[in-house]
């Protein structure tokens, strides 16, 4: 875990992040994966009402995610609260303070074919704004075969995509709504990064910034931890029904600014919290 005070980031990190929607940082969580990996067996063994399953009967192995449980896993708690992620979401996206979205926990069992369809974070929520960030941190070694991957530079593309289901690929909201079309991603057409991960290593990105997965057809398990963080620009949208997470009860009328007392501001520029 690293210290708050002294800068993370590089000024050519941030501008890689702010010119990609995406960065890799190497090293930064070595000594949080095992506080991690902790926290992401309690939710495996008593999962929230939020877990959800991705792939259908009689297809080969595990596709499980969870999220919203850091406020009941203390290790989860602990990592948000006091690692370097929200002083680095704070510098990459360059705001002046810092807010925790959420957290969400991926795993494919070894034998998994079912990817993670290509798609954007930013339409399942129930924000805006530009100046997010989600670190996906795997807790075993990632591959280029299970790696995540990142369509780099589509944080900037013109119309958010329409969010689907992933266990059946039907649309997530029933409404008309004004989403693009997701257009096939291939490596002609597009600049994909997929990083191969040691433990300790992360991918921060924006929530706009398209990214999928590959199943998971190697021996090994592939967890991983994903973190999200909002930046001073985010304000509170409706959508056309209910996002992912749903925040129920929020409270909030559409373009205000995000709770505190929901999603607590744990780093502002210039004051170590
Ligand atoms: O781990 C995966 O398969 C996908 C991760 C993802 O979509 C995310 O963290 O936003």
């Amino acid at each position: 875990m690293q210290k708050k005070g002294a800068s993370c980031l590089s000024p050519s990190q941030i501008e890689s992040y702010q010119g990609d929607g995406a960065l890799v940082l190497r090293g930064f969580f070595k000594h949080d994966i095992e506080l991690l990996r902790a926290g992401f067996e309690k939710v495996l063994q008593e999962p929230s009402q939020h877990g959800r399953e991705n792939v259908s009967d009689g297809e080969p192995g595990r596709f499980f995610e969870d999220y919203c449980n850091w406020e009941r896993i203390p290790e989860f708690r602990h990592w948000i609260e006091k690692s370097s992620a929200a002083q680095i979401a704070g510098e990459a996206t360059d705001s002046e303070f810092i807010q925790i979205f959420h957290e969400h926990i991926l795993v494919k069992e070894p034998g998994t074919s079912k990817e993670t369809t290509f798609h954007q974070d930013l339409p399942y929520y129930c924000v805006d704004g530009h100046k997010t960030a989600s670190f996906w941190i795997p807790l075993d070694p990632v591959f280029e075969a299970n790696t995540l991957r990142i369509v780099l530079g589509s944080h900037r593309w013109p119309k958010l995509i329409r969010p689907t289901r992933w266990l059946t690929n039907e649309p997530w909201y029933k409404t008309e709504d004004d989403f693009m079309e997701m257009p096939v991603i291939n490596e002609s057409d597009f600049e994909i990064l997929a990083p191969q991960l040691d433990l300790g290593d992360a991918v921060l990105f924006n929530f706009k910034t398209v990214h999928g997965a590959p199943g998971n057809e190697t021996p090994h398990r592939r967890r991983a931890f994903s973190a999200r963080f909002l930046g001073d620009d985010v304000r509170y949208v409706k959508r056309g029904g209910a996002t992912s997470p749903p925040f129920d009860g929020i409270g909030l009328s559409h373009n205000e600014k995000m709770r505190k007392d929901w999603f607590p501001v744990l780093w502002s520029r210039g004051q170590t919290l």
